[in-house]
């Protein structure tokens, strides 16, 4: 039995961001006291924008989605001018704030984070769902601070904490850059590179101009900074999700398996 919900069944809070279309804010649900985000979006916003299909399309992926990290949705309603989608609470917030704040990670946290991330993603392949947009400013931290995959694709100013124009290139693969053919190993890529931030704190093709980006993109141009330290066993993992050739990159389940992982994760996911 689905229930239908309205604005009358939750008690608004306060903020807890902006995005283009709309904002969203912690909640309670009145009847059960349970806490949620609740993501507001305007109706002739995402009608200027022509969104709403994407929207539509969204909502019914990601309804259906069960994962301990990946962000639920419980469910939406609208009214006259507004669409309502009540979105899991992440009590410990964004983590690129927790990136900021401590500059990088340690290798056990970081190792933590991709162990369950690869985890998320192997679920989501199984259900033909690719490129879920994998960077900082999409995870979030569950109570016992467990990453959770949160998708802001479309609501591209949301959290956008690179003040570029058109977004960051940064995560994006060799085969989107020269935009050829390109599948679920693109998730693959946008790991390596979110693993590569979490141990040195900045993306590993970050450059002063776009076109150089591409550039270092195009050649995978990969250096390991001296500073901070990081294992060889972490460097070589990123080295084989880093490849060019996208059916060379170490697949999830691989990744799994590998040392550094193995060594370094928590299995719970808690760190
Ligand atoms: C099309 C539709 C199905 C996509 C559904 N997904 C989203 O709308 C993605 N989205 C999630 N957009 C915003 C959010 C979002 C959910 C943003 C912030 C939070 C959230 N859950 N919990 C937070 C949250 N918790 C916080 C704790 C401290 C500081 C900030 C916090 N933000």
């Amino acid at each position: 039995m689905e229930k239908r919900w309205t604005l009358n069944d939750f008690e608004i809070g306060r903020p807890l961001g902006r995005g283009k279309f709309g904002h969203v804010y912690l909640a309670r649900e009145k009847k059960s006291n349970h806490i949620v985000a609740m993501k507001v979006l305007s109706k002739s916003q995402l009608k200027k924008s022509q969104v709403e299909h994407q929207i539509r399309r969204e909502v019914e992926i990601q309804s259906h989605l069960r994962h301990p990290n990946i962000l639920r949705l419980y469910g939406y309603f609208y009214d006259q001018t507004r669409v309502y989608l009540i979105l899991e609470h992440a009590p410990k917030g964004e983590l690129y704030k927790e990136l900021q704040r401590r500059k990088y990670f340690s290798e056990r946290r970081a190792a933590t984070y991709m162990s369950s991330l690869a985890r998320a993603l192997i679920y989501l392949h199984g259900k033909h769902v690719i490129h879920r947009d994998i960077k900082p400013e999409n995870l979030l931290l569950g109570a016992q601070g467990e990453i959770k995959i949160a998708d802001f694709g479309w609501s591209v100013h949301t959290f956008d904490r690179r003040k570029t124009m058109c977004g960051t290139l940064d995560y994006l693969p060799p085969e989107m850059v020269e935009s050829v053919d390109h599948d679920a190993s693109v998730d693959i890529w946008s790991l390596g590179v979110l693993c590569y931030e979490f141990l040195y704190g900045v993306p590993p093709f970050e450059a002063k101009e776009h076109s150089e980006t591409y550039r270092r993109i195009r050649k995978v141009d990969l250096k390991f900074p001296s500073k901070p330290i990081v294992s060889s066993a972490a460097k070589e993992l990123i080295s084989q999700m880093l490849v060019k050739e996208s059916s060379q990159r170490l697949p999830f389940n691989k990744l799994l398996e590998h040392p550094w992982i193995v060594q370094n994760a928590d299995l719970s996911g808690i760190c």
